[in-house]
C-alpha cells in the first residue's frame, strides 16, 4: 500500500510536473510574444522619433532656406528701389534676376566655371559657399500691379475708376456661373453689391451707401460722387449671421479680411484674391508696367469708356490678339534692352493697335513701385516651407508689412 501510494505519489508528481512544464511553456511564449511586441514596437517607436527627427531637422533647414530667399530678395528689391531713381521704374530687376539656389550654388561650386572652360579659375573664398543640401527660391510681384480696395474710399477721380474695374473684373461673362450660385448665408448677390459692401467696410458712416454701377462702367472718369449715402442700416449686412459682427469702417489691412464682406466666398477669394491689394497708395492708380497678369490688363482696358464696343462679346477676340501681341512686345523689349515701356510708351503702342486709354486715366497711374509681394519657398529633404511677405521699400530703409510662414 506504501508502495502503491508511493508509486501513485510518483505518478501525481510527474503529472504536476508535467503540468508545471505545460504552464512554464506557457509562460515562456506568452512572455516571448509579449516580448516581441515590445521589442516591435520599440523599433517602431524608434523609426517615428527617427523619422520625426528628420522632419523637424529638415524643416528647420526648410525654414531658413526659405528666409534666405526672403533676404535675397530683400536685397535685390533695395538695388531695386536704387534702380528705379534714373530709370522711372522701367528696369526690373527682380523680373531680370532669378531668386534660385542652384543659380547661386552654380555660381560658387565651380559648376559654372567648367561649363564656360575656366577649369580652376580662382574665385577665391567664394569656392564652397553653395555647398549645402536643399534649395531655395523666390517670385517677386509689384503691389501697384493690383487693384486697391481700400482706393473705393479715396477720390472720387480714384475711387470711380477702382470701383469700374472691380465691376469689371468680377463682373466677366465668364464669371456668370459665380454669381448664380447663393452665399453661405443661401444669399444671391451681384458685383454691384459687393464693390458697395467693400466699400462700406471701409467708410466711416455706418449706412448703406447707393451706388450705380451702370453710370460708373459707361465713364468712370468724371463722377463727381460715386457712392451716395443710403438710409437704411450698413451693418443689416451682417446683423443676421449666426456670429453676428460690423462694419469695421476702416480700410483694409490685410487680403484675408476680404472673407469678412458680404458675397465674398472661397470661389471668389480663389478667383481674384491676388489681384487685389491693400499695400498700395490708395490716392494713386496702378503701375502700368508692372502689370503681367491679362485678366487684370483687360479689366484696365475695358475702363476706358472708348474702348466700351471692344468689350462686347464681339470684340473681344480682337482685344485678347493685341494684349497678346502686348505682351510679347514688352518680353521682346526686356529682354534685348533691359527695360519695360513706361505708362506712356504703353499708351502709344496700343493707340497704334486701337484700344486707347483715357488721358484722366494716364494721369492718376503710379510712376512707379515700392511695395513689392515675396512668395519664397525653402526645400529640405521631403519638407517644404514658403514664407509670403509684403515689403515696403521707403526713404528709411525696408518696411515688413506683411508675414505669414505656411
Ligand atoms: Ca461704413
Amino acid at each position: 500500500m506504501k508502495t502503491g501510494t508511493r508509486h501513485g505519489q510518483g505518478r501525481t508528481l510527474r503529472r504536476l510536473r508535467r503540468d508545471e512544464s505545460g504552464v512554464a511553456l506557457l509562460m515562456v511564449l506568452v512572455t516571448i510574444a509579449l516580448l516581441t511586441a515590445v521589442v516591435v514596437e520599440f523599433i517602431y517607436q524608434t523609426r517615428i522619433d527617427v523619422q520625426v527627427a528628420a522632419n523637424v531637422r529638415d524643416r528647420v533647414k526648410a525654414y531658413y532656406l526659405a528666409r534666405s530667399a526672403v533676404n535675397f530678395s530683400r536685397l535685390i528689391l533695395y538695388f531695386q528701389g536704387q534702380v528705379d531713381r534714373f530709370s522711372g521704374g522701367t528696369i526690373k530687376l527682380y523680373q531680370l534676376i532669378p531668386i534660385e539656389s542652384d543659380l547661386a550654388k552654380a555660381l560658387t561650386t565651380g559648376e559654372m566655371n567648367e561649363a564656360f572652360g575656366l577649369g580652376d579659375a580662382n574665385l577665391g573664398d567664394m569656392r564652397g559657399f553653395g555647398d549645402f543640401e536643399g534649395g531655395f527660391s523666390a517670385t517677386i510681384e509689384d503691389e501697384y500691379a493690383k487693384i486697391n480696395i481700400n482706393a473705393l474710399d479715396s477720390l472720387p477721380s480714384i475711387a470711380s475708376p477702382v470701383a469700374a474695374q472691380i465691376l469689371s473684373l468680377i463682373g466677366s461673362p465668364r464669371y456668370r456661373e459665380m454669381w448664380e450660385r447663393e452665399d453661405a448665408e443661401g444669399q444671391h448677390n451681384t458685383p454691384g453689391d459687393v464693390v458697395t459692401a467693400l466699400h462700406d467696410w471701409i467708410d466711416a458712416d455706418t449706412v448703406a451707401d447707393g451706388f450705380m454701377p451702370e453710370i460708373i462702367a459707361l465713364d468712370p472718369f468724371s463722377q463727381p460722387e460715386v457712392f451716395l449715402p443710403g438710409s437704411s442700416a450698413e451693418d443689416s449686412r451682417y446683423d443676421m449671421l449666426k456670429d453676428p459682427y460690423k462694419n469695421k469702417n476702416n480700410p483694409f489691412i490685410t487680403i484675408d479680411e476680404l472673407h469678412l464682406i458680404r458675397g465674398v466666398g472661397d470661389d471668389f477669394m480663389e478667383e481674384f484674391g491676388d489681384r487685389f491689394t491693400v499695400y498700395s497708395d490708395p490716392n494713386l492708380l496702378l503701375n502700368l508696367n508692372s502689370v503681367n497678369d491679362p485678366v487684370t490688363m483687360l479689366s484696365v482696358l475695358c475702363l476706358q469708356p472708348e474702348n466700351l464696343p471692344l468689350c462686347t462679346e464681339q470684340g473681344l477676340p480682337q482685344l485678347l490678339e493685341v494684349l497678346a501681341l502686348f505682351f510679347e512686345f514688352r518680353n521682346i523689349m526686356q529682354w534685348t534692352t533691359l527695360s519695360v515701356p513706361n505708362n506712356q510708351a504703353i499708351k502709344d503702342f496700343f493707340d497704334s493697335m486701337g484700344p486707347t486709354f483715357s488721358p484722366y486715366f494716364m494721369k492718376n497711374l503710379a510712376p512707379f513701385s515700392d511695395t513689392f509681394t515675396v512668395r519664397a519657398e525653402g526645400r529640405a529633404g521631403e519638407v517644404v516651407v514658403n514664407i509670403k511677405t509684403v515689403l515696403k521699400n521707403t526713404a528709411a530703409g525696408q518696411e515688413i508689412m506683411y508675414w505669414r510662414v505656411l
